[in-house]
């Protein structure tokens, strides 16, 4: 099994008027720092290239199709595919993707260090809303302008790692994890946006998120015995503040690297991927300890 250095890219915020470009730009100096650090796999956030648009209303969604991107790589992101490639290293990121059919997605890619995309994941669990709340001090409207995804949770085998991607609000379900974890997953690449501010409950706010964040983290790592990255595009954006926190587990479910800032900044561990092994044949050997004939309410409900 491979050892390899894994890292998480955490970006600051992502303002309206940020072209793709500057963006990229600072995509490639966290690559260069991580190419500098002997990275093998680098993991950005959930929408990596735009600001989170979500928290805005538009009557006429069309007018937010300039978000998303029609094909991957493209023009703007080429040079990220060709940093990555001159450096052998395989990445993961998330955009927003509108497809030839006109579908819209929240969308994650994984590129080997060849530059092919090996998996492309669609955002499943979007929360919020779809419709203008007004009872809200804060919208957030993925419901509004994408589609859930239809891909599923799967897998691919890169870079000798099998490897899995969610997204955001993803990671707090136990069925995402466990979808992976019986697909014999050893790493998982999770990038966020979590807005720290609270609509409907006075007592949620960043200390709780990011607790409840690290706490469905570090618990699907564990039950599933697989690393995991999660990767945070935070801090203030557009007047909204959006928490940090990046981390990566262990498949103990431990964390072994964690951001301190809510900018732009590059967090690296080894990752051993023989440690899978030990939870994955014992107390979670799947085939050996689950009993499924008493999940079928997960799958019917
Ligand atoms: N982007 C995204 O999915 N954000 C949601 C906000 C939920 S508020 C607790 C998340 O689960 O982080």
């Amino acid at each position: 099994m491979p050892t390899m250095k894994i890292a998480a890219a955490q970006m600051g915020g992502i303002q309206k008027d940020e072209t793709r470009e500057e963006v990229i730009a600072r995509m490639l100096t966290l690559m260069d720092e991580a190419h500098a650090q002997g990275v093998e796999f680098l993991a950005y956030p959930e929408m990596t290239l735009t600001t989170f648009f979500p928290r805005f209303y538009v009557e006429d969604r069309a007018d937010f199709d300039h978000w998303f991107e029609t094909e991957m790589p493209n023009a703007a992101t080429q040079p990220l595919f060709e940093r990555a490639r001159s450096y052998g290293m395989g990445f993961t990121f998330g955009y927003c993707e509108l497809t030839p059919e006109g579908d819209h997605f929240n969308t994650a890619i994984i590129v080997s260090p060849e530059g092919e995309i090996v998996l492309k994941y669609r955002k499943t669990h979007l929360p919020g809303h779809a419709d203008y709340e007004p009872e809200r001090t804060h919208q957030h409207l993925e419901k509004r302008y994408f589609l859930p995804g239809d891909t599923g949770f799967g897998v691919v085998r890169s870079q000798g790692v099998v490897m899995g991607a969610a997204i955001c609000n993803d990671r707090r379900w136990p069925e995402t994890w466990r979808v992976l974890g019986l697909q014999g997953v050893e790493l998982v690449a999770i990038g966020y946006n979590t807005p720290s501010q609270n609509n409907l409950s006075a007592e949620e706010g960043p200390e709780r998120r990011l607790y409840h964040h690290e706490l469905s983290v570090c618990a699907g790592a564990y039950q599933n015995s697989t690393y995991a990255i999660a990767v945070a595009k935070c801090g203030m954006e557009d007047g909204n503040h959006m928490i940090g926190g990046s981390i990566i587990v262990d498949p103990d479910g431990f964390v072994i690297a964690r951001t301190e800032g809510e900018g732009d900044e590059l967090i690296v561990a080894e990752a051993e991927f023989e440690k899978c092994a030990f939870g994955k044949s014992t107390v979670f050997n799947f085939a050996a300890h689950r009993r499924i004939e008493h999940y079928d309410l997960i799958a019917s409900q």
